[in-house]
């Protein structure tokens, strides 16, 4: 006998694919939710066996205590454990100031964690220093977006577009192995004739789709895009209506661009003349056309200006603010959109405010009911809080990321890591970071908790508890409403997720990323195919939401007043820009950037480039994925991928390990000899830990607008382990 299954979405990444839970007798079973419109019932192998690491086998049941005896981590109670992070978080506050306690989340965490642990951290905590791990996913893509746009969404229009519009350019994606059910709408896109353009260093099963494959060496994607803008001008190709009446800046952009002549382009990037024009040619030739970017060009140094290039282009053309056209980010994690609209970044308060805006820390205080003037101001970026470790940050609450194996420069972050005075980690395992912890919260996961996620596409979706979770755990919510408890704040920060989303709602209300109009039972409408945001509230909900008192009071009239409420709803935004862009003035902003090379480039002493990345089996870290036998056998260690000549003059065999030496550290992993990567150009996947941490090697090089590190590409010598 199976119970019903019970629809929710896959822990892993942005795409959040529709799947049931059913409890049958061989434990928690997936089936399809063919209804569920992203993925129409497929998954991949990670969302399958997600499962697995629901048992008690692989995961945390209890909190753990390091000893002050023994030095090791052991088992204790929760009021022990959540008595010992109040204490080691006061202590710190006093001695040192609130500065002094940082806190780090993760894209990973629903809606609801994010927005609570950034009010944790600004009002119970009281500290400016937080931040989380989608600085290092795709935070240049969102400030290049915030510049040109005036808002950042991932995808300004659904999944749904793609096969309908004349041609895609993806830039840096391997869609094939990073969402693989989402590859159908390139396949679709072709079926009905429309053009694919990979770019990426290497063949990538993705790039193996295309119409047109352009291979440049790692980190000169802005010169690539600058050179395409030029040929689309030397050529006419531009919509001079569109940017007359919808763009402001074009003749600083147009000369900047002027300047990357194709035969230049050619010789910074690899990429040959003629596979430039026949590129710009495509692009123009398509009536419609979209730019997709994901971690290949954001993952530099560079980033926002690359992905502010690729936006130059699609201005140029007039593919932006009109159907089947426009520039898009694919986002990685979860909830990697809704993670970076409720206030766990460091400049930002929820709504996807300004935390520098008076206006919006007056709104967001009155929601919070605590005084504007006590809200910190903004702080560090990921990699800079963590390089502050042990240096003025002196303890850290860590919830959602597992640095020791993601961070850049991982060695050097590590090392910082365990210099702090107190460090508390809550997760569903036991991760390498949370290994080196004074006390680690086991906390439970998707499948045991509701909240709402908000998918690459800005859909705001809810993620149901379909099963329960075992003793001995308690929710990333419980987690902060304890603490908070213990600092004298327990009142601001309920247990359960709908309360937090109400609150959430509110103080959405009136910013960018507006879910005023959202609830819990709106989102299980129809196929739960969820609601798109900005999605004010309107009529007697608005007034509630703003906090109206007089309004609010009549809550049992509103009730009464639902059905007809519900005709008036807001729709939701499935696409954005079609009548203005957010800017001031409505016109989207062309920047007038030019090309720079990477912050490492490669010379006698380290005469190769590392590009790192992602492999179909693993996620992330891997702290989940590697507990999954299945996954395990099909991805089961780290690897160096390299070109048969490079191989040739290393003397290096199939399956022989390989050191890989950086200015930061080295790792060693075995050789993967394959023609599909540039003859220049390593590639490494980051999941693992230990020797053939991938990271030990990236360069933490930051973006100076989004403060982004270059994991995408260094300098580095190859020998024989
Ligand atoms: N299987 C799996 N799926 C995942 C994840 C995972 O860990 N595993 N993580 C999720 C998350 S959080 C994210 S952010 C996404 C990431 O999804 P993707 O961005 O697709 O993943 P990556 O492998 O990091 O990078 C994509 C491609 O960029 C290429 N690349 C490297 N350097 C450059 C460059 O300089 N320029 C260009 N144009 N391309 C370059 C790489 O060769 C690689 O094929 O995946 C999500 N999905
Ligand atoms: N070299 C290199 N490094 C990279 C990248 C790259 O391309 N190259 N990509 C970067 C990118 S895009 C990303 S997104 C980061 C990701 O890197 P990480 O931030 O390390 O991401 P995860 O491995 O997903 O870590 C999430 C942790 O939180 C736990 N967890 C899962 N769900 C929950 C929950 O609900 N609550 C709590 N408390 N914990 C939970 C998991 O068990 C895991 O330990 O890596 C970055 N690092
Ligand atoms: S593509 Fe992403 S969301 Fe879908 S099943 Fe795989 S990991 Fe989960
Ligand atoms: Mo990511």
């Amino acid at each position: 006998m199976h119970t019903e299954a019970i629809p929710t979405h896959c822990p892993y990444c942005a795409l959040q694919c529709g799947m049931g839970l059913a409890t049958g007798p061989g434990g928690v079973e997936v089936v399809e939710r063919p209804e569920f419109p992203v993925n129409g019932g497929a998954l991949c192998g990670k969302g399958r066996t997600a499962p697995a690491v629901l048992s008690s086998r692989v995961r945390l049941t209890e909190p753990l205590v390091r000893s002050h005896a023994t030095g090791r981590l052991e088992p204790a109670t929760w009021e022990e454990a959540v008595g010992r992070v109040a204490e080691g978080l006061s202590r710190t506050r006093t001695e040192h100031g609130a500065d002094a306690c940082g806190v780090f989340g993760g894209g990973g965490l629903t809606n609801e964690k994010a927005y609570a642990l950034g009010k944790f951290a600004r009002v119970a905590l009281g500290t400016s220093q937080i931040d989380y791990n989608g600085r290092f996913c795709m935070s240049s893509a969102a400030a290049a977006g915030q510049r040109a746009f005036g808002l950042d969404r991932g995808l300004p229009f659904p999944l749904e577009d793609i096969p309908r519009t004349g041609c895609v350019i993806l830039v840096g994606s391997n869609l094939a192995e990073t969402m693989p059910p989402a590859l159908r709408y390139l396949t679709e896109l072709r079926a009905n004739g429309g053009k694919l353009i990979v770019i990426d260093p290497r063949r990538t099963r993705t790039a193996e789709q295309a119409d047109l494959h352009l291979a440049p060496r790692p980190g000169t994607d802005l010169a690539l895009a600058l050179g395409l803008l030029h040929l689309v001008v030397a050529e006419g190709r531009t919509d001079e209506a569109f940017i007359e009446e919808r763009t402001s800046g074009w003749q600083e952009a147009r000369a900047a661009a002027m300047a990357h002549w194709p035969e230049y382009v050619e010789r910074i990037s690899g990429v040959p003349v003629p596979q430039l024009r026949d590129a710009a040619r495509m692009f123009c030739d398509a009536g419609a056309a979209m730019v997709l970017t994901a971690r290949g060009p954001e993952q530099q140094s560079k980033g926002t200006d690359t992905v502010g290039a690729w936006i130059n282009l699609c201005l140029a053309t007039g593919n932006a603010g009109r159907p089947l056209a426009g520039y898009g980010c694919l986002t990685g994690q979860g909830n990697g959109q809704g993670g970076r609209e409720h206030g766990q970044k460091a400049d930002q308060l929820p709504g996807y405010r300004k935390l520098t805006d008076p206006a919006a820390r007056a709104h967001v205080a009155g929601v919070w009911g605590v005084d504007p003037d006590s809200l910190p101001g903004p702080g560090r970026s990921a990699y800079e809080l963590l390089d502050a470790l042990g240096g003025d940050i002196k303890a850290l609450l860590l919830m959602g990321s597992n640095p020791v194996v993601s961070a850049p420069r991982a060695a050097h972050v590590e090392e910082r890591i365990r210099s702090l005075d107190f460090l508390a980690v809550a997760d569903v395992v036991l991760s390498e970071t949370a290994q080196l912890a004074d006390v680690v919260l086991p906390v439970t996961q998707w499948a045991e908790e509701t909240g709402t996620v908000t998918n690459l596409e800005g859909r705001v979706l809810l993620r149901r508890r379909a099963v329960s979770a075992p003793d001995g755990v308690r929710s990333d919510l419980d987690v902060l409403h304890g603490l908070a408890a213990h600092l004298g704040h327990g009142k601001g920060f309920p247990t359960d997720p709908e309360e937090v989303f109400e609150e959430l709602r509110r103080a959405s209300a009136g910013g960018a990323a507006d879910y005023s109009g959202i609830s819990y039972a709106r989102l299980t409408e129809g196929n739960g195919e969820g609601v798109f945001w900005p999605c004010p509230a309107q009529g007697d909900e608005a007034d509630a939401a703003r906090g109206d008192e007089a309004d609010a009071a009549q809550g049992d009239e509103a009730d009464t007043a639902r059905d007809d409420e519900a005709d008036t709803a807001h729709p939701g935004t499935p696409r954005l820009f079609l009548d203005r862009f957010a800017t001031e003035d409505g016109r989207a902003r062309f920047v007038p950037v030019v090309h720079r090379s990477a912050a490492e480039e490669p010379d006698a002493e380290y005469p190769v480039l590392l590009t790192t990345g992602r492999v179909l089996a693993q996620y992330q870290s891997g702290a989940q994925t590697r507990r999954v036998d299945e996954l395990n056998s099909a991805a089961p260690g780290p690897f160096v991928e390299l070109h048969p000549r490079l191989a040739a003059r290393l003397k290096v065999e199939e399956g022989e390990p390989v050191t890989v030496v950086s200015r930061r550290g080295k790792a060693v992993a075995p050789a993967r000899i394959t023609s599909t990567i540039r003859s220049d150009t390593v590639f490494m996947p980051f999941h693992w830990p230990g020797e053939g941490r991938a990271n030990s090697l990236t360069n933490p090089a930051l973006d100076p607008v989004s403060r982004m590190p270059e994991f995408k590409v260094c300098a580095v010598r190859l020998e024989r382990a």
